[in-house]
């Protein structure tokens, strides 16, 4: 069993009942199970900024799904709610994105381990604080980044699940 963070986010329909159906859909992987989620943010669009805010939170699973397979997973979990893609950075029902996978270091054209930039977002790293409390990615501890971030992007708690 190797140990994913994932990533999800979305800022189209009912969002709080978009993420807890992707929560279900996860879980629902084969050789998956979905052992903790933090809970959910209300964050201000990033990147491109003429959209409604964000929810977004974070999901620890453990799965036998290997990187690739886990990451053509979350892409037929994005395709089946509906997913549409147009702008880049732009609005979007679900995005399910693969963080972390038991600490593997890759870059490639479809996968890059960890996901690039995940330090520089507060609403990947506050979320995923609250899976990984004492969290290193590439040397930058995820307490010292999420106290820095939460100063400088908009983000407040939306709830617990
Ligand atoms: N996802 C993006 C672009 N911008 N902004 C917020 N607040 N939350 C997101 O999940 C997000 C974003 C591209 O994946
Ligand atoms: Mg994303
Ligand atoms: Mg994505």
């Amino acid at each position: 069993m190797s140990l994913a963070y994932i990533g999800v986010g979305t800022n189209l329909g009912n969002k709080l009942e978009n993420i807890k159906r992707a929560i279900e859909e996860l879980n629902s992987l084969p050789a998956t199970k979905v052992i903790k989620t933090a809970g959910v943010y209300e964050t201000e669009p990033w990147g491109y900024k003429e959209q409604d805010w964000f929810l977004n939170t974070a999901v620890a699973l453990e799965t036998e799904l290997a990187p690739e397979e886990l990451l053509e997973a979350l892409l037929q979990i994005e395709a089946k709610m509906g997913r549409v893609r147009h702008i880049r950075y732009g609005p979007r029902v679900i995005d399910l994105d693969l963080l972390w996978y038991e600490g593997e270091e890759r870059q490639g054209e479809k996968l890059t381990l960890p996901h690039p930039r995940l330090t520089e977002r507060a609403f990947v790293v506050l979320p995923l604080l609250e899976l990984w409390p004492d969290g290193e990615i590439k040397g930058m501890s995820l307490r010292e980044a999420a106290a820095r971030l939460k100063k400088e992007q908009g983000i407040r708690k939306f709830k617990n699940l």
